[in-house]
């Protein structure tokens, strides 16, 4: 309830009218857009419409944390859900949270990509294969999540994921141009990403070597919404491209992850931009994701009239 009542205040002071963000609901934020997205707009390419789209955004709500392992769990038990890496048998995992004896039994690897291992046994509940435990970190977010497996939890919530556009208004917090949700300037103790030499050095000095508690920071903007930027990628239900070797449409993926750097040097640079692609069925340690679903007659009454279920 406190952090409700936080999220309330810092909206009501920090945004004056520009967004409208005073109510969380059940985990969700309301977010009622004033002004039109410059999707992928940031100082650096300020003056390139190349790179970017405006676009009208209807007001929507969105979780205010991606999707934890004990909302996952509380899910899969209700409606015996079966995830794809469970299917698959199998999912990657950053090496470095791969125990050596089951280093040992893999002999394959991406091309490019080495330090991703292919891991028998690894899905959301064993986050870094048999032995490892998703019960220990409750708070932390569901991953080995595929598109598909998103859709499915989203949609049993009555939700759906959020667009590629909703995302990034929910992330830039209100703010035009800026490169991070809070402003311009990089925070190390605003998101989760990798410092040092990649991919064999990670300092932490963000406090995190590997996936962080979804609250591990405070919120990234003025929304009160938190893990936008980092931790974890999260899908969007936003087409992205089609597989040059399967042909498979892929969906887009915003946010960057842990193994991602402040400046791009390696991997991808960590900011309101960053995106990428991945098919449906794709899954690893660094992916999870959030839902959404729009604003109804009802949220945008009770908003205004205080009654709003918090
Ligand atoms: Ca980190
Ligand atoms: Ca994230």
């Amino acid at each position: 309830m406190n952090e409700v009542i936080l999220s309330i205040a810092v909206c009501s002071l920090i945004l004056y009218q520009i967004v409208s963000c005073d109510d969380v609901v059940n985990g969700m934020v309301l977010i009622i857009p004033q002004h039109k997205l410059v999707l992928g707009r940031t100082k650096e390419n300020f003056d390139s419409k190349k790179d970017w789209k405006k676009l009208d955004v209807k007001p929507f709500l969105i979780s205010e944390t991606p999707i934890t392992n004990t909302q996952f769990s509380k899910f899969v038990s209700k409606q015996k859900f079966k995830t794809e890496a469970e299917v698959f048998k199998w999912s990657f995992v950053f090496e470095k949270f791969v125990s050596d004896d089951i280093k040992e039994e893999i002999s394959n690897s991406v091309k490019g990509a080495e330090w991703w291992l292919p891991v028998e046994g690894a899905y959301w509940k064993h986050p870094s294969g048999p032995g490892s435990s998703a019960g220990r970190k409750p708070d932390h977010p569901a991953v080995h999540i595929s598109f598909n497996d998103a859709v499915e939890y989203c949609q049993a919530q009555g939700a759906r994921l959020p667009s590629e556009p909703e995302w990034e208004f929910a992330a830039r917090g209100g703010m035009r141009d800026q490169q991070y949700p809070w402003g311009n300037g990089y925070e190390k103790n605003r998101m989760n990403i990798w410092q040092g030499k990649f991919p064999k050095e990670n300092k932490g000095k963000d406090g995190y070597i590997g996936v962080a508690p979804v609250k591990a920071f405070k919120p990234q903007n003025p929304f009160g919404i938190y893990d936008m930027i980092g931790n974890t990628w999260e899908w969007t239900s936003t087409v992205f491209g089609v597989d040059s070797q399967t042909r498979m449409p892929q969906y887009t993926l915003r946010g960057g992850s842990y193994v991602d750097s402040v400046d791009g040097k390696f991997n991808h640079r960590a900011d309101v931009t960053t995106r990428m692609g991945n098919t449906a069925d794709a899954g690893s340690d660094n992916i999870g994701f959030r839902c959404a679903r729009d604003a109804t007659r009802k949220d945008m009454d009770d908003r205004k009239t205080g009654k709003q279920e918090l």
